[in-house]
């Protein structure tokens, strides 16, 4: 009994290397098919190639993270039919290909979002940052939308329209790099890096979802599990919703993966364990009413994924991320409710037993800083993160075999 470690890797041009991914106890691999765009179909020779990469090294390709999701199916454009034929080509060729894992999310437009990716904290580490009223201003000042005063808290507008004016033209443009760029493409997010107007082309993006509102992204996410649901039990593959990050609406987009209300409607939409969830505890727990422990209870059976770290919530919902142990989320409750469903399921007899896990993103600690790692994915502070669960999941084991 144990949860599957694994660790995302973003394939032959991430800086770190397989080879040292064993040594730190890594046994399954989290990645994806980054060179091919969103959209087209993964045919077999590619994805097998991958595979044969990451199994030559003794480790398996446990999850894909993520397999995207076109724009049109998140608004319901014309294409929608044709790209979620690809999809679904796509999927039967992971299964076929022994894939069994694959993580998405329905997040329109962007996929997460923080405002400073050099943090320093007292102790002299680097975290990554979610000021609100900052982004808010970004989105008042910079996108000019001027309906965003509208749409969040009086105190935080006023806090933003303050910022806004001491923006500096290199505050703005850290802002785009962080928010827009840096933290996007590497994850098959937006692809604007090159791009000569990158926030003309955001804006562009945003309104492709005009008039649509949470009912309606519910219905098209609806529309879509439909048709691919049934596909993957055929195809022996688990699908794992991501939830939003930040789990509340932003520029004026509607969110539909923030809380237990949601998990709920998603799961009820088909009922079937190959409609689950990836459970990050990160993304959930910056949202003051979700009760990790409670979400884990109750989806306990359609935890096809799992994201471990912590954060800490501050003034006006900032959030940053705090690591792996210390933080608002009880890791050790987390891994003791997840380590029982683990169990229960291999009584069972399902199929589903390995639980991968990843220790998700990790603080900037020692050499860290000197590599250009992507934001999130330093080698060490991951590495920290990584033995720091390994050791307090051991514990839980234990004393769940002696109670
Ligand atoms: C960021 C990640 C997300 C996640 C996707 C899954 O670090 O947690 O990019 O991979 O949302 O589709």
């Amino acid at each position: 009994m144990a949860l599957q470690k694994t660790w995302r890797w973003f394939g032959e041009k991430d800086q770190i290397r397989l080879d040292d991914l064993r040594q730190i106890g890594v046994e399954g691999i989290v990645t994806s098919l980054h060179h091919i765009p969103k959209g087209e179909i993964w045919k077999k020779p590619e994805i097998l190639n991958t595979k044969k990469i990451i199994e030559e090294k003794g480790m398996a390709w446990s999850v894909v993270e993520s397999l995207p999701v076109h724009e049109e199916i998140k608004f319901g454009g014309e294409n929608r039919d044709l790209l979620i034929d690809n999809y679904i080509q796509s999927i039967r060729n992971l299964g076929t290909c022994g894939i069994d894992t694959i993580c998405y999310n329905f997040m329109p437009v962007i996929d997460w979002i923080r405002t400073d990716l050099n943090y320093n904290k007292p102790n002299g580490t680097y975290s990554l940052y979610f000021d609100y009223a900052r982004f808010v201003a970004f989105e008042i000042f910079m996108l000019k939308r001027e309906e965003a005063k509208n749409e969040y808290l009086s105190d935080v507008v006023e806090k933003a329209l303050a910022i806004g004016k001491e923006l500096t033209s290199d505050d703005k443009k850290i802002l785009v790099e962080n928010i827009i760029l840096k933290t996007q493409g590497f994850v098959d997010g937006l692809k604007l890096d090159g791009e000569t107007d990158p926030i003309r082309s955001f804006k562009e993006l945003l309104s492709l979802y005009k008039g649509i509102d949470k009912a309606k992204l519910r219905e098209f996410l609806k529309y879509f599990l439909e048709r691919i649901i049934p596909e993957a039990e055929k195809a022996g593959v688990r699908f794992a919703i991501h939830p939003d990050d930040p789990p509340r609406p932003v520029l004026g987009l509607p969110r539909i993966v923030s809380n237990l209300e949601d998990i709920e409607w998603i799961t009820n939409c088909v009922q079937s364990p190959a409609n689950g969830l990836t459970f990050c505890t990160g993304s959930l727990s910056v949202n003051p009413e979700n009760n990790l422990e409670e979400i884990v209870t109750r989806f306990s059976n359609r935890i096809q994924f799992v994201h471990l770290r912590n954060t800490n919530l501050c003034d006006n919902l900032d959030f940053y991320e705090s690591g792996h142990i210390d933080g608002r989320v009880d890791m050790f409750e987390i891994l003791k409710k997840l380590l029982i469903e683990q169990n229960r399921r291999i009584k069972a007899g399902q199929e589903d037993t390995a639980m991968p896990m990843r220790v998700d993103h990790g603080l900037q600690i020692l050499s860290d800083v000197e590599h250009a790692y992507n934001p999130g994915y330093p080698l060490l502070g991951r590495m920290k993160g990584l033995a720091e669960i390994t050791g307090l999941e051991l514990g839980v084991e234990r004393m769940i075999k002696d109670s």
